[in-house]
């Protein structure tokens, strides 16, 4: 048996070119001995913990030999908004899949799979929802993020393939208008989430929503208390600049109606 000082051996970073990617690549390298980044997009020089594996996520040769070797994956590759059905379909669907299918090939036991808050993009902002609400995605990109998380769902009831489903807020470095007082993560609490996420000693199949610690609240993540996430940022230090900035905003405004705000009125786009 292998021993490792550090949680994991070597882990799998994709979409590691990607905003969120560059966030997570330095502060990844703490629980890892290696750290396998791999984009479609240039990932730059390797550092000496690093791997770089180009591969598109529509590949599946190329996935299956992405994944061999890896402990555990944190999946941030793929279409980041919305989009024609193709590329979606491309990336977000067959590519999740070639990724689970090469996992279960490679015994991998555990994924963080980047979702979306767009999965319930048409819920309410006067609702509060939980991961047991059914979906009510506001785009093809919201359908596709869903799609992720029922297909990860089957690979653990049929595989045991434990995953964590990051339904993310808005991942910004500081909340940018009044919907993200309530949608807001700050990087320092989404690399909370994907440690927390990578090594709960028993994750299941979990999906929970990526906030920071809001005052204001549209997802309640009780049923995913076991991972263990702890935010300790909050929008509120934001708040009175931002009312200041829209002091009287209009109450059909979507973006202010809406759980995805302004995602409900994207595309359609041509394939
Ligand atoms: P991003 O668009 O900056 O990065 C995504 C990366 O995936 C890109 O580097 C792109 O080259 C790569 N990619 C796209 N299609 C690919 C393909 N077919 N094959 C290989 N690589 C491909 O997105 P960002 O902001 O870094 O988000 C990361 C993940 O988190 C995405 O899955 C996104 O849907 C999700 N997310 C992000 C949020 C945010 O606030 N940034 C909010 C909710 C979800
Ligand atoms: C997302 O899913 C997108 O990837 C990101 O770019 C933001 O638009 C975010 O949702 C949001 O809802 O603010």
């Amino acid at each position: 048996m292998t021993t490792h000082t550090k949680p994991f051996g070597r882990l799998l970073l994709t979409g590691a070119a990607g905003g969120l990617g560059r966030v997570l690549r330095p502060r990844l390298a703490a629980l890892c001995e290696r750290l396998r980044l791999s984009d479609r997009a240039d990932l730059g020089d390797a550092a000496a913990h690093e791997e770089l594996c180009p591969a598109a996520l529509e590949d599946r040769a190329a996935m299956l030999a992405l994944l061999d070797g890896v402990d555990a994956v944190v999946h941030l590759g793929g279409i980041s908004t919305e989009a024609a059905f193709d590329p979606i379909l491309q990336a977000n669907i067959v590519g999740v899949f070639n990724l689970y299918e090469a996992a279960r090939q490679h015994g991998v036991r555990r994924i963080v799979f980047a979702s979306s808050n767009h999965v319930v993009g048409f819920y309410r902002q006067s609702e509060v929802v939980d991961s047991q609400a059914p979906p009510r995605p506001d785009t093809l990109y919201g359908v596709s993020k869903a799609f992720g998380e029922n297909l990860s769902r089957m690979y653990f009831d049929r595989h045991g393939i434990e995953t964590v489903c990051l339904r993310i807020g808005s991942a910004t470095p500081e909340p940018l208008n009044r919907r993200m007082l309530a949608s807001w993560l700050s990087h320092d609490d989404l690399e909370r989430l994907v440690v927390a996420s990578l090594t709960a000693p028993c994750a299941g199949h979990t999906v929970i929503f990526g906030i920071s610690d809001n005052a204001a609240r549209w997802w309640d993540n009780t049923r995913a208390a076991h991972i263990g996430y702890r935010p300790q940022d909050s929008s509120e230090p934001w708040r009175a600049a931002l009312e200041a900035a829209n002091p009287r905003p209009d109450p059909r405004d979507p973006a202010l109606t809406w759980q995805g705000g302004l995602f409900v009125e994207l595309g359609p786009y041509d394939t």
